[in-house]
């Protein structure tokens, strides 16, 4: 059987980190493009050279045009800038916007039957985008973003419990970082719910809540400590999830930006929610009842994410 191809529509921090995973997974082969030439070149011939060390058989290629990517199985879209110290997410819309325009272009015409993951933020806007531009079926285009709020929730708790990462589970809802909505309930340490822990007296309500807000908070903490960029190993850990449940059709359950057509009583629109991801991309969408202050929780995320694509509209009328 032929190697899967997955190429990478941004070679930077995040791009770079995916295509060595990728290599070190033994995923497939991998095509890293970007408009600042001899980036993606570099990137993927450094990375070849580990192979070697590393035992690994994957050919990595740079490119600067779309033609790249032609036939590409996934395609994980990194295109775009980063947050800067004191800059919120929001605030990259415009730049990333127009990115999302071309890159989904490129896609419509040489990967039309890939299954595209976008992390360019805002996310929950820039998916959208995606989705939009590409035109693409929204069961292929998908957000990264529930599965890292989850995993660095899932860290700090592990971390305050003193047990391992592995036994600890979190559900999350809502658009990406600070309208995160972490449902304890069914966040748990080796099936026993949060609250429970709380009552047996592993944690207190107080601590929790400051691990919610430290979750919230994660990409700004990181932000803050590296001044020149944002996070990018585990955002990367994080989309190779994906990639790896869409290419093995695993059917893994991981919370996801996806597009709701009435689930949650949301229509049209990306949030994260926990999805089924298969062979046919998001194969299933998974509604929970949520109770009143999970409900609000939810709604705002909701708000925020509709007033962002409201400023897509604006920017781009040809959208939506
Ligand atoms: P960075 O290292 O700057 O890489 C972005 C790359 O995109 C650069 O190499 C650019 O040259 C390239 N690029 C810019 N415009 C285009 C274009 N039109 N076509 C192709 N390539 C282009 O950033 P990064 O890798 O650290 O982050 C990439 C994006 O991910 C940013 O928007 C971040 O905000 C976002 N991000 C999202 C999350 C989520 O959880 C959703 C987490 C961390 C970062």
């Amino acid at each position: 059987m032929a190697r899967s191809k997955i190429a990478l529509v941004g070679a930077g921090q995040i791009g770079g980190t995916l295509a060595h995973l990728v290599g070190l997974k033994e995923l497939g082969d991998v095509v890293l493009f970007d408009i600042v030439d001899g980036v993606p070149q570099g990137k993927a011939l450094d990375i070849a050279e580990s192979s070697p060390v590393d035992g690994f058989d994957s050919v990595l290629k740079g490119v600067s045009s779309y033609e790249g990517i032609a036939g590409a199985d996934v395609v994980i879209v990194t295109a775009g800038v980063p947050r800067k110290p004191g800059m919120s997410r929001d605030d990259l819309i415009g730049v990333n916007l127009k990115v999302m325009e071309q890159v989904g272009a490129g896609i419509a015409q040489y990967a039309p039957d890939a299954f595209v993951i976008c992390i360019t933020n805002p996310l929950d806007a820039m998916v959208w985008a995606l989705q939009q531009s590409s035109g693409l079926k929204p069961e292929k285009v998908v957000g990264m973003a529930g599965v890292l709020d989850s995993s660095r929730f899932r860290y700090f708790l592990a971390d305050e419990f003193k047990v391992s990462v592995e036994d600890v589970t979190a559900f999350v809802l809502g658009g990406h970082g600070d309208t995160m909505v972490p449902l304890t309930r069914y966040s748990t340490v080796a099936g026993i719910p949060l609250p429970d822990l709380v009552k047996l007296g592993w944690t207190t309500q107080e601590r929790l809540d400051q691990i919610v807000q430290r979750t919230r908070d994660g990409g700004a903490e990181i932000v803050g400590l590296l001044k020149t960029g944002s996070a990018f190993y585990a955002p990367a850990a994080s989309a190779i999830a994906m990639a790896e449940s869409y290419l093995k059709d695993k059917k893994r359950v991981l919370p996801c930006a996806a597009y709701l057509t009435g689930q949650y009583g949301v229509d049209g629109i990306y949030v994260g929610v926990p999805v089924v991801i298969g062979a046919a991309g998001v194969e299933r969408i998974i509604e929970i009842e949520l109770a009143g202050d999970e409900k609000a929780g939810f709604d705002k995320s909701v708000g925020a994410v509709k007033g962002l694509i409201d400023v897509c509209k604006g920017i781009a009328p040809n959208l939506g």
